[in-house]
């Protein structure tokens, strides 16, 4: 009965403060994604710089904040800087964990597959360009494939902690992979080779995720 009460206080709590954001356990130990990326830059990426973004994203909205944190993408227009780049921040780095695995299904379902073929060649020539479109972002910043609004398969990039949400990018459209380049995301372990962070990637990338990204977003 205890637990049952605690249970429903804790749901009653999110409800009635829905504002409050807070870090999503990762669904792997820090050392799982080795020697793609090393323990180390995992846990230091998840529990310092996604859990900053989370406590300043909570401290920026304060407790009138009644938006869920795609309403506060979708306005990041007219929210302050400090509310768009950690409202970023935590919505980008979730997605991206969400897309690793220690054991990943190398290949996209059929109805991706089919679209990414008809639109790049091939899942390795996609893979190529989203390569290439890391190596050469300037600064820190993600790359992204989308779903654009005609339901085309997109490859963007955004500066800082943007994402294509946001009604201040250019490209818009429903995140189904995204790829962390900032230099936390691989210093410790690549240096300068940002170019092999970004080829070992592909090897703890699950395309099983991608393709529930693409099925829910087609359904959007
Ligand atoms: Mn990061």
């Amino acid at each position: 009965m205890k637990k049952i009460l605690l249970i429903t206080s804790v749901i009653l709590s999110n409800f009635l403060s829905a504002q409050n954001f807070t870090l999503p356990k990762l669904p792997y130990a820090y050392t799982a994604l080795e020697p793609a990326i090393d323990s180390v830059t995992m846990r230091i990426h998840y529990s310092k710089h996604h859990q900053a973004y989370v406590t300043n994203l909570n401290k920026a909205i304060g407790s009138s904040n009644t938006k869920s944190l795609t309403e506060l993408l979708n306005t990041a227009s007219t929210q302050p800087a400090v509310v768009r780049n950690n409202a970023g921040g935590h919505y980008n780095h979730t997605l991206f964990w969400e897309l690793l695995s220690a054991t990943p299904t190398k290949t996209p379902n059929p109805l991706l597959l089919n679209q990414i073929n008809k639109q790049f060649g091939s899942l390795d020539s996609l893979q190529k360009v989203i390569t290439a479109a890391g190596t050469s972002l300037f600064g820190s910043g993600w790359v992204w494939l989308i779903l654009t609004p005609s339901e085309e398969l997109k490859i963007t990039t955004t500066m800082n902690q943007d994402n294509p949400l946001m009604d201040v990018v250019s490209e818009r459209g429903i995140p189904l992979l995204a790829i962390d380049v900032w230099e936390h995301a691989y210093y410790l372990k690549y240096q300068n080779k940002r170019a092999e962070y970004l080829k070992n990637i592909w090897n703890i990338l699950d395309w099983k995720v991608v393709s529930d990204n693409y099925l829910r977003a087609l359904k959007k």
